[in-house]
Parts: structure tokens; C-alpha cells; sequence
């Protein structure tokens, strides 16, 4: 029988400063769901591979310049180039792990000073996340597990930033876990969220498109 012709996959989407661990629980989440044989795919923005993404790794890497709100665009529009697919995908039952999605667009672009419904605007009509887990970290916490890597963005006072934008930003409807502790205190209460949203999902939860 072909269950995916009625179950829906999930759109969860993984939120936080740089080193706050996003990158470790998706890849973890994603071994935890093979195993337990929901069909899931790793995805994350910036996604690199793409022409418009290769503009903005260079714009990361320090390697060109580009105007804020250009660079804003670009990477909204790394989003757009990838709605069909993702859409394709989730609604073939495929459950989607999305390590950043528009809210770091809007955190990232609104604490250089941007106008915050200036940024939200290209995100609308994006399909809106199923769910958005937070992992919260002070940002002094985060720069001590070292391993920024030098990318613009990669510096404490700016991660202070962001981190109090991301707060704006926040809705009720988010899960926010204490990324401090220890990996596995992190993963626990991460894989409930994720089986429960996909469990709603799979009843036929209506995809919707963000801002709602
Ligand atoms: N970033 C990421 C943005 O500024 N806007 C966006 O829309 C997205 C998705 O890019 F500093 C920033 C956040 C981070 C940098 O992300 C690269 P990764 O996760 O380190 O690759
Ligand atoms: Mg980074």
C-alpha cells in the first residue's frame, strides 16, 4: 500500500547562534530516524551547492562584498530556489531537517540594523515550519567551545546581537531547549519534539506558508 499518498512529511527546522549545536543534533536526528525508519533528509541554508549559494559562501568567507540588503536577497532567494523541491518532498512524505531557515535570515540581517519587517518580507509564501526548535546558548558559552571558523558573522559582540534579535523574533509556537548542556540532554527532549510533529504531520496537519 502506498501510505505516502496520504501522510504527510514534517518541515522541522533547527534555529540558533553559531556553535549552539544545530549541525551535531541534525545529523544525530537524522541516524535516530533511518533507524527507526521515518523517511527524513538532512537540509540547511545556506545551501552551498547552488550558484546563488556560492555567491553567498564567498560573501561568508570574506571574499567579496556585498551591500546588506543585497546579501539578505540572496539568501532568501536561496530559499526560493529550493520551495518546489521542498514541497515535492514533504508532501510525498518525506520528513525535512532544516539546520537554519528564515528566522536566521531575519536574526542575522535585522542585527545589522535592517528593518526587521523589511527582512520578513521576502520570506513570505515560503512554507512555514511544522516546527522550529530553538537551541538557547548564551553567546559567551558558545564562543568558549571554540571552532568559530573566521566566517563574517563568526565574532561574539555580533553573536550578542543576534541572539537578542532572534529573541524578537521568537513566537510562542517555539521549542526552545537548552543547548548548554550535554549533548545527549539536548537529543532527548529534541527527539520527542520531532516524533510528535511527525506524527501530527502524518494525520494530514495542512502545510502553510510562512508568516502565519
Ligand atoms: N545566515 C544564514 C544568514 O545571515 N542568513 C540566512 O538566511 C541564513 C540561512 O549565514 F552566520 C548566516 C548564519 C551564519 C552563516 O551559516 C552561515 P552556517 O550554518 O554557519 O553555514
Ligand atoms: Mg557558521
Amino acid at each position: 500500500n502506498n501510505r505516502n499518498s496520504d501522510s504527510r512529511g514534517a518541515l522541522i527546522v533547527l534555529e540558533g547562534l553559531d556553535r549552539s549545536g544545530k549541525s551535531s543534533q541534525s545529523s544525530r536526528m537524522m541516524s535516530y530516524l533511518e533507524g527507526l525508519g521515518v523517511s527524513a533528509e538532512l537540509w540547511r541554508f545556506p545551501d552551498r551547492s547552488t550558484c546563488v549559494g556560492q555567491m553567498i559562501s564567498s560573501y561568508l568567507a570574506n571574499k567579496s562584498d556585498l551591500d546588506d540588503h543585497t546579501i539578505h536577497l540572496l539568501f532568501s532567494a536561496n530559499r526560493w530556489e529550493k520551495r518546489s523541491l521542498m514541497e515535492t518532498k514533504l508532501r510525498t512524505g518525506t520528513t525535512l531537517i532544516v539546520d537554519r531557515y528564515s528566522y536566521s535570515g531575519v536574526a542575522f540581517s535585522s542585527a545589522k540594523g535592517l528593518d526587521i519587517e523589511w527582512c520578513k518580507a521576502p520570506e513570505m509564501g515560503l512554507l512555514a515550519p511544522d516546527l522550529v526548535v530553538y537551541l538557547n546558548i548564551p553567546p559567551e558559552k558558545a564562543a568558549e567551545r571554540g571552532g568559530y571558523g573566521g566566517e563574517r558573522y563568526e565574532q561574539l559582540d555580533f553573536q550578542r546581537k543576534v541572539a537578542h534579535h532572534y529573541q524578537v523574533l521568537r513566537d510562542p509556537s517555539w521549542k526552545i531547549i537548552d543547548a548548554s548542556l550535554p549533548i545527549e540532554d539536548v537529543e532527548k527532549p529534541l527527539r520527542d519534539m520531532v516524533l510528535d510533529c511527525v506524527k501530527t504531520c502524518k494525520k494530514g496537519k495542512t502545510l502553510l506558508n510562512l508568516w502565519s
